[in-house]
C-alpha cells in the first residue's frame, strides 16, 4: 500500500459532516483513512464509499478483528464488501481466526493488517507478553501488513526485527499518545495519527507540520 506522505489519518470523529470537514482540509497531503468503530458505529458502513468517491482515499477499517473464525469472515466480507481497502485485525485470537480474514482478503484482492502490541499503557499488562509470537505467527502465515506501536520504539524495533525489512507497518499512537513522528518512521512505513490532526484548530496546518518534522 502506498501512503502518501506516510501519514494515515484516523478519523474518530464521530459525526460524518465533521469528519468530512476535516478531510477537506488535508485531502492534498494524505490519500489514507483509517475508519474504526466510533465513525461506523454513528454514520455507518457508508461512510467508506462516502470517502472513496468524494477523495478517492484508500479506507484501512480499523475494526481490531477479533472472534472465531466464522464470524471473523463474516466481518471481513461486510468490511471489503463495503469498500476497505484494508482490514485490521487481532493476532491474539490465533492462527484460525487471522486466517479466516487473509482468506476473505485474498478474494477481494485486499489486505490485512495484523495487530501485534497495541500502543497504549494497558496493553503491557497481557498483549505485549504475546506480540513477539503474534508477529511470527503472521510472518509464518505469509502477513505482510502489520500494526505496532509508536510509544514503545524499542518494542516497534523488535516486531520489525521480527517481520523482516520487506514487511509494511503501520504505526499509531504519534502525537496525543506520546509517539514522535520521525523516530517511528526509522522502524515504520506509515504513521497512524488521529487526534493531533483532527483535534487541532487547524488540521492543514497540523499535517503540514507533521509532514515537516518528518523530513
Ligand atoms: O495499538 C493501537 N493503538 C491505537 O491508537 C492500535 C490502533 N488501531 N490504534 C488506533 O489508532 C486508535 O483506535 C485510534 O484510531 C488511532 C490513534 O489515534 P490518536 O491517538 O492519534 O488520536
Amino acid at each position: 500500500m502506498e501512503i502518501k506522505n506516510n501519514i494515515i489519518l484516523a478519523m474518530d470523529l464521530i459525526n460524518l459532516l465533521d469528519a468530512y470537514t476535516v478531510a477537506e482540509k488535508v485531502s492534498k497531503y494524505i490519500n489514507t483513512l483509517k475508519i474504526g468503530y466510533p465513525l461506523t458505529l454513528a454514520e455507518g458502513l457508508k461512510t467508506i464509499e462516502i470517502f472513496k468517491e468524494n477523495f478517492d482515499f484508500q479506507i484501512i477499517c480499523d475494526y481490531k478483528v477479533a472472534d472465531i473464525p466464522e464470524t471473523n469472515s463474516k466481518i471481513a466480507n461486510l468490511s471489503f464488501d463495503a469498500g476497505a481497502d484494508g482490514l485490521i485485525c487481532h493476532g491474539f485470537v490465533g492462527k484460525d481466526s487471522v486466517e479466516a480474514c487473509l482468506k476473505v482478503a485474498e478474494n477481494h484482492g485486499k489486505e490485512v493488517f495484523l495487530l501485534t502490541e497495541m500502543s497504549h499503557p494497558g496493553a503491557e499488562m497481557f498483549l505485549q507478553k504475546s506480540a513477539e509470537e503474534i508477529a511470527k505467527m503472521g510472518v509464518a502465515m505469509g502477513i505482510k501488513n502489520y500494526v505496532a506501536p509508536s510509544t514503545r520504539l524499542d518494542r516497534l524495533a523488535t516486531i520489525r526485527e521480527i517481520v523482516g525489512k520487506d514487511s509494511f507497518i503501520i504505526s499509531p499512537g504519534v502525537g496525543v499518545q506520546g509517539g514522535k513522528a520521525k523516530d517511528t518512521l526509522k522502524y515504520a512505513n506509515g504513521l497512524i495519527i488521529g487526534r493531533s490532526i483532527y483535534e487541532a484548530s487547524n488540521p492543514e496546518i497540523a499535517i503540514k507540520e507533521i509532514i515537516e518534522s518528518n523530513k
